[in-house]
């Protein structure tokens, strides 16, 4: 026991402040207490299991959703030491738990997460807890220490009982306090897609996830993948068409820090390259994406003009060509990251960029020469995204200069709005003329632009931005924007404050609206990023009883509304048939009028789940299609074909 505590010390804890300041401030500490912060809550007990595995202690980790939304994590570690701690004066397990600690080094453990954005630990969970029990399974004894209502210690480290010599772990229980979070219902799918995450980032830790909630036997999902992040780039790619057969997979090691890549191209237009350091995910890249994205550029130039694909006369390939149709996962495992940016959200550390370079030039260079084939399809593919870059480039000139000629009103097809402060402007982009022409006539001409559009918009998830640029429908909608696309995309140029999409309730409207997301996913991402995306709600049904009229989204607010209504009232429904049947006078009243209408708000939580979602709806591959059909068609109501 001694000597397995040896390796940290009092030191190491650096008390700020008690339990009481997390619950005062929460936000503080896990960034929300809505829906997000409550899943977070499991992440902060799984990461010192993971921190464990890393350590190379433990392999199996087991995530347990409870009867009354309970968490149990269990893992198969050491198990949390169990001696008096020197400074505190209680055991160790206690103070890891009732102790708040800055940053991550408390455990003297190598990878952990001391630069995360919450990378706060076990004591802000107890904070945040109904309740929490720690058992430890170590030297032949099952110990149990247990907390209520916020951290209080209603047990101390206790030997409850006796186990096998050779079996040690931890297993903990906690179930959020329903006083802190808005919502205390886990949701399973939000935590499978990170489980399976942290089983790809992690090769050959096996981890099971399984709901309890209900009486069922489910024997849940287990996730181990021996070939790590390859197999993530094999999955990420499973709804697209591979143009090479391997996955390229490089690793490094120099003065512990770990770094791999892994990377297989598709026949796709856009790129998934996705990053991490520590398992966390860096969605601002870094200088790990940084090195590997330097070294993919200058290697397949080297090659290209090495074998004569790439002439004397020709400009170089660029970032963006070497890009395309490329799945790639970056992970870097690194004792003592930086984290930069606003969100935290960039590897800031300068000697990885070098590692990153190094690693990924020398094996891909070597893979190219063993595979002249593969060599041959890679370099033909980015040759092809470099000539329709140039002819894109030629089309944006086109639009921009058609904007100049044409600003007032876009050759009679944007109505715009008079105001010119964008943070006050909306626009409408309407399915058909003839709901344009209600929506027209229907608007606040002040702050409301409206820009019907006919027919369906090109699917972008089959074409390159050159021939998206060649579709009128997209460039009007580029225009009216104002932010450019692609490489010249401009945030700050954005001209109005909230985009709205306004189709209507029936299967043709949601196929316009799952388009003009595509766009905007794949070429005007950021808007949507910024929460600048809007889908309007116009009503599926009219009561009118009396004098009144009341309209209602759906089936479940009708029948509300109906069971508030006196019986003896006589009532006429209508369901309303779509946009272009309504005047302007009731698009405005149900629609548009910003008082009375509701609008959703489109936001992308996870952009890994969402690019995985656009790419099987819209994309080249037919069975992935089918089957997400087929697996969804039960949450499909009023099918209005
Ligand atoms: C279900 C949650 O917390 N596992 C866990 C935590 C620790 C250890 C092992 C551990 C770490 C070390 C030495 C070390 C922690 N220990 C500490 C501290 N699972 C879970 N498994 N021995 C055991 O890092 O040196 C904090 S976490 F600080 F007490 F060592």
């Amino acid at each position: 026991m001694e000597n397995e505590e040896k390796h940290y010390d009092a030191s190491d804890i650096q008390v700020l402040e008690g339990l009481e300041a997390v619950r005062k401030r929460p936000g503080m500490y896990i960034g929300t207490t809505d829906v997000k912060g409550l899943h977070h809550l499991v992440w902060e007990i799984v990461d010192n299991s993971i921190d464990e595995a890393l350590a190379g202690y433990c392999n199996n980790i087991d995530i347990i959703i409870g009867k009354g939304n309970t968490i149990t994590v269990k893992d198969d570690g050491r198990g949390i030491p169990v001696g008096v701690h020197k400074k505190t004066g209680i055991s160790t397990v206690e103070t890891v738990y009732t102790v708040l600690h800055a940053g991550g080094k408390f455990g003297g453990g190598g990878y952990k997460v001391s630069g995360g954005l919450h990378g706060v630990g076990a004591s802000v969970v107890n904070a945040l807890s109904k309740f929490v029990t720690v058992t430890v399974y170590k030297d032949g004894k099952i110990h149990e220490t247990k907390f209520e209502n916020g951290g209080k210690t209603t047990q101390h480290l206790t030997v409850i009982g006796e186990c096998e010599e050779n079996r040690t772990g931890t297993t903990v229980t906690f179930k959020p306090d329903p006083e802190i979070f808005d919502t205390d219902i886990y949701d399973y799918e939000t935590l499978k897609v990170r489980t399976r995450e942290l089983a790809f980032l992690n090769k050959g830790l096996r981890l099971t996830l399984r709901d309890d909630r209900d009486d069922n036997d489910s024997i849940g999902d287990v996730f181990l993948y021996e070939g790590g992040i390859s197999e993530y780039v094999k999955y990420l790619n499973q709804n697209k068409t591979p143009i090479q057969n391997d996955i390229i997979h490089l690793e490094g090691e120099e003065d512990g820090i770990i770094f791999e890549v892994a990377m297989q191209y598709n026949s796709g237009y856009s790129d998934s390259i996705y990053s991490f350091v520590n398992n966390i995910n860096t969605h601002d890249g870094g200088t790990h994406e940084e090195g590997v994205k330097r070294a993919l550029t200058r290697i397949i130039n080297n090659y290209a003009r090495k074998n004569n694909i790439l002439k004397e006369k020709d400009d170089s390939l660029s970032g963006e060509d070497v890009k395309e149709g490329l799945t790639m996962i970056v992970s870097c495992k690194h004792p003592n990251p930086q984290f930069e940016g606003q969100t935290k959200g960039r590897l800031g550390n300068s000697e990885v960029r070098k590692l990153a370079d190094n690693v990924f030039a020398e094996g891909f260079e070597r893979f190219l020469l063993e595979n002249p084939d593969t060599a041959k399809i890679i370099v033909e593919k980015t040759m092809t995204a470099a000539r329709a870059r140039v002819a894109a480039k030629r089309a944006r000139e086109l639009t921009r200069r058609k904007s100049d000629l044409d600003v007032i009103n876009f050759g009679g097809k944007l109505n715009d709005c008079k105001e010119k402060d964008p943070k006050l402007c909306e626009i409408f982009l309407v399915e058909g003329d003839s709901a344009g022409g209600s929506a027209i006539k229907g608007r606040d001409s002040m702050t409301q632009a409206i820009l019907p559009l006919r027919g369906k918009i090109l699917n972008v998830e089959k074409a390159r931005l050159d021939r998206a640029l060649s579709n009128e429908e997209i460039r009007t909608i580029i225009t009216a924007f104002g932010t450019g696309i692609g490489a010249e995309f401009d945030l700050s140029k954005l001209r109005y404050d909230k985009i709205i999409i306004m189709t209507d309730a029936d299967v043709d409207g949601s196929h316009i609206r799952v388009l003009l997301l595509t766009l905007f996913f794949r070429f005007f991402r950021p808007i949507v990023e910024t929460g600048h995306v809007y889908a309007a709600q116009p009503p599926l049904f009219c009561i009118k009883h009396g004098k009144t009229i009341k309209y209602v989204l759906n089936e479940q607010e009708r029948d509300q509304y109906l069971a508030t209504l006196n019986p003896n009232t006589k009532y006429d429904i209508m369901r309303m048939k779509g946009l272009g049947e309504m005047d302007a006078e009731e698009l405005n009243e149900t629609t548009m009028d910003i008082n009375k209408r509701i609008l959703r708000k489109i936001t992308v939580d996870d952009v890994i789940a969402a690019d995985e979602i656009f790419s099987k709806l819209m994309g080249e591959e037919v069975e992935p299609r089918r089957k997400f059909i087929e697996e969804n068609a039960v949450y499909a109501k009023n099918l209005d074909i």
